[in-house]
């Protein structure tokens, strides 16, 4: 037996559903760090996060004035391409569709471009950012996110492989001509399904 077939089947035996792996995913308990460069840090007084591009007035947020809009809670399964599924983790932040709404986002807009820190970037169909799980988090288990998991704010958008939830966010930019991100234009694909196994560019 293969050590993907073993983990689905001992998911089976602790009870929960192995349909929830997308293929080729196994499951683990334990959170593993992937991100390429340097961990930023940062002087949260000076921290801000900027929404803009396709918008009616760009907004720069504080911390301050981040942590003061509406919370909420979700637990959701996430996929990483390098195969390890992770189920039921317990995020907390702002939805991203109400950050976008904030500066006004203008209808005709077709995609999100994710900014970090450093550069990195990744880029969503609009549509995949606008669900109720897919928020701009800053909170994992109830506690502060790690710095190394993201820390002050991180994007989750747990629908598509976790390339596409940004850590260490700076920008949220609505756009309306497609920007492929980091891994995008090294081959990852532009959309990244899970459950349709879109791994890489022509998958
Ligand atoms: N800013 C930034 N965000 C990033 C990355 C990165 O290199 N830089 N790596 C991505 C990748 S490839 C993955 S799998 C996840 C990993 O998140 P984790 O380290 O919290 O498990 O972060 C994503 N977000
Ligand atoms: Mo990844």
């Amino acid at each position: 037996m293969s050590f993907f077939q073993r983990n689905r089947r001992e998911l089976e035996q602790r009870g929960i559903d192995p349909a929830r792996l997308p293929p080729g995913q196994y499951h683990t308990d334990r959170f593993p760090v992937l991100h390429v460069g340097d961990v930023p840090t940062y002087d949260m007084s000076t921290w801000t996060l900027q929404i803009f591009g396709n918008v009616e007035h760009p907004v720069t947020l504080t911390w301050d004035e981040l942590r003061a809009l509406p919370v909420v809670d979700v637990t959701t399964d996430i996929h990483c391409v390098t195969k390890w599924s992770k189920f039921d983790t317990v995020w907390k932040g702002v939805r991203l569709r109400d950050l976008l709404e904030l500066a006004g986002m203008k209808p005709d807009t077709k995609h999100l471009i994710q900014h970090a820190e450093y550069g990195y970037t990744a880029n969503v169909p609009i549509a995949d950012a606008l669900g109720d799980d897919c928020l701009l988090t800053y909170a994992f288990d109830d506690q502060p996110l790690e710095d190394e998991h993201g820390f002050p704010a991180r994007t989750l958008i747990p629908q598509l492989y976790l390339w596409k939830s940004v850590k260490w966010i700076r920008g949220l930019e609505a756009a309306l001509t497609d920007k492929p991100g980091f891994w995008e234009v090294r081959g990852y694909h532009n959309y990244g399904d899970p459950f349709r196994e879109q791994r890489f560019t022509d998958d």
